[in-house]
């Protein structure tokens, strides 16, 4: 299953024709410089293209007026005078003759995209597309927006393809106020949106961008707002927004298909945001969207006005559809207060509609000595910008080095079976300090894996699987963290299930984090080494993976993760996947899973498949998490908020 790209030259038609500072960052070359990047870089011959079609009168009816239909098809014989008056009726709208037969594409562009996606033609795809749409409402343009190309796509999921749920996330840094008009009512389409704000004193200045609009009548709770009242707001506050809000509502709301008001003016260097996040956030954004639905995720470009980031983050995007792995973040992780702020508030707007918020809400914030304060306006964007972006990509995505190769295991053409091992001498003298390592078959199984890991950490391979016999895993995974921190590792994340213990000789060094999830109690013996109990319930997991795991790993970042199913790990094949779904957002995706030899076939294939690219399976209407899981979280998030700040969800109060 691939991904789209619909697109059409003609969309590079309309541009302004008079004097107008407001209008004029909405250029033409918008499109072409987003596409020639993608070009440059290869991507664009990996996708499937699809010529963008007009939508039809009655699709555009699906949210629009017919009145306001007709006003926009009559300005196709206008003169520039006449265009000029019109356009001066609506707020930031700048008409050219060639309006409606671009809006009509780009309408019907995002048409295109979500019918190859439901219909299976494709996993995903983006649709590259102006004029953007999130601000136009039923009867009006707005904000450079004719007709709203997500709303009238999402109309159209549910009309022609029967979609209960939907969930719609708008990245761009200006307020959708548009989407959330057209769907406030409706409890089938969850809207998201964070903007920049600036307690209201930012353009369109409403007071229903604020966190508190929370939808209304059968909808409250499906519109989610997140104002930021700061410019400046980076990686740490986009990848906190989505682990502490968006993303455990989303998996509450369970939906079916997951539409991006994908505007890039939300990263750094653009001139209406004026924020910090780097291009390869985008690459996270979506990867953390791509669990959900099943992966059925379709972008549609909505603002992005720096030529150069716009382009980069729309490489980032595609590349994620794509499946390859996120780029590491650059900088540290660390949200600013006043995104804190704005989280809390958002959080607290939306706890009396869902339940995965509501347990956790109840908690006061400690008292610890403040974050940073907001870093200002982005002032160097281009030195940021001329990193390079694109890490060389490995020849082999995935490797499974499984000790007997199993005929049953279903993998994808380009999931390599490893066949290599490494030297015996070398195997027996890293195995020396284990009896369990003794045996035969654990050798074999060594050497397997220490090929694979050589694989990984000199980048020819990106994420990997490997077989272990069960008396022999913890011995197994403590050669693995010697060898991957000797070898080029710097920071080694290691999330191991079951009965595992930290292996007792382990350096103190803040060279590897211990992250186990089994056993009774919670408990941070150092911040390096943390313990909390296997949650009984998929709420439970989910807030453990959101609350937990996922902050402690974007805090530490390491530069390899080991995830190892240990004895007794308890953990449901949809479960792991997740886990290990997510997990590829660190380290640049360089994963290696270890597996116990006799886990069934289906499950090292789901993992392969996973740590491949593709979507884990979805996780269904989900159970809410225990009041002991609640308080084990709770407890670990007191404990450890200190030093890994991604874990805040709370600003600090500063005594
Ligand atoms: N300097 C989109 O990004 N002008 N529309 C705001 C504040 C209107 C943005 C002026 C911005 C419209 C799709
Ligand atoms: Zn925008």
């Amino acid at each position: 299953m691939g991904t789209a790209l619909v697109y059409h030259e003609d969309m590079t038609a309309t541009r302004l024709l008079w004097d107008d500072p407001e209008c004029e960052i909405e250029r033409p070359e918008r499109l072409t410089a987003a596409l020639d990047r993608l070009r440059q870089r290869g991507l664009e011959q990996r996708c499937l293209l699809l010529s963008a079609r007009e939508a039809s009168e009655e699709e555009l009816g699906l949210v629009h007026s017919p009145e306001y239909v007709s006003l926009v098809r009559e300005t196709q014989v206008l003169g520039k005078e006449e265009l000029q008056a019109l356009s001066g009726q609506f707020d930031a709208i700048c008409f050219h003759p060639s309006t409606f037969h671009c809006a009509r594409l780009a309408a019907g562009a995002g048409l295109q995209l979500v019918d190859a996606v439901l219909t299976g033609a494709v996993q995903n795809g983006l649709a590259l597309v102006r004029p953007p749409g999130h601000h136009s409402q039923r009867a009006a343009a707005n904000g450079f927006c004719v007709f709203n190309n997500v709303a009238i796509a999402a109309a159209h999921a549910k009309q022609k393809h029967g979609l209960h749920r939907i969930l719609v996330v708008d990245w761009d840094v200006h307020h959708g106020q548009g989407i959330q008009y057209l769907f406030e009512d409706d409890p089938s389409i969850l809207y998201f949106s964070w903007h920049r704000y600036e307690h209201g004193r930012f353009w369109p200045f409403l007071r229903e961008s604020d966190a508190d609009a929370v939808g209304r009548g059968q909808g409250l709770g499906f519109t989610v707002n997140l104002p930021w009242n700061q410019v400046g707001m980076g990686n740490a506050d986009y990848v906190a927004a989505f682990l502490h809000l968006l993303l455990p509502l989303a998996f509450e709301f369970d939906p079916e298909l997951v539409l991006v008001s994908a505007g890039f003016d939300s990263a750094i260097g653009d001139p209406e945001g004026q924020m910090q996040a780097t291009p390869e956030c985008f690459a996270h954004l979506t990867q953390l969207l791509q669990v959900l639905a099943g992966g059925r995720v379709c972008a549609m470009l909505e603002g992005g006005y720096h030529l150069e980031s716009l382009a980069e983050s729309v490489c980032m995007t595609v590349q994620t559809l794509l499946g390859d792995p996120a780029p590491p973040l650059s900088g540290s992780m660390v949200p600013c207060q006043s995104a804190l702020e704005s989280i809390q508030s958002a959080r607290a707007a939306q706890a009396p509609h869902w339940k995965s918020l509501q347990l956790q809400e109840e908690r006061p914030p400690p008292l610890l000595p403040g974050g940073p304060v907001c870093k200002g306006a982005a002032s160097a964007p281009s030195s940021l910008l001329d990193q390079p972006c694109l890490c060389p990509a490995p020849s082999v995505r995935t490797a499974v080095a499984l000790t007997a190769p199993d005929i049953t295991l279903v993998l994808p053409p380009d999931v390599i079976q490893q066949e290599g091992s490494a030297l015996r001498e070398e195997t027996e003298a890293w195995a020396r300090p284990h009896e369990s390592l003794a045996r035969e078959e654990a050798l074999a199984a060594l050497g397997k894996l220490l090929y694979l890991l050589d694989g990984m950490l000199d980048g020819q391979v990106n994420s990997g699987i490997a077989a272990t016999p069960a008396s022999a895993a913890a011995a197994t995974l403590d050669v693995a963290i010697r060898r991957g921190l000797s070898h080029g590792a710097q920071r080694l994340l290691c999330v191991a299930l079951g009965q595992l213990d930290r292996p007792p000789d382990l350096a103190h060094d803040g060279r590897s984090l211990w992250l186990n999830i089994r056993g009774k109690e919670a408990a941070a013996l150092s911040m390096f080494h943390v313990s909390t109990p296997l949650p009984a319930m998929t709420g439970g997991f989910l807030s453990c993976i959101l609350g937990l795991v996922l902050p402690l790993a974007y805090s530490f970042q390491p530069d390899l993760v080991l995830v190892a199913l240990g004895p007794g790990h308890g953990l449901q094949g949809r479960h792991a996947a997740l886990l290990a779904a997510m997990l590829r957002g660190l380290a640049g995706g360089r994963v290696l899973a270890l597996l116990e030899e006799d886990s069934t076939p289906q499950l090292a294939g789901i993992l392969a498949r996973v740590l491949n690219g593709e979507a884990p399976p979805s996780l269904g209407a989900s159970s809410v998490a225990s009041p002991e899981d609640v308080r084990a979280l709770m407890y670990l998030r007191g404990q450890l908020e200190p030093q890994w700040k991604m874990l805040q969800c709370h600003p600090h109060l500063v005594a």
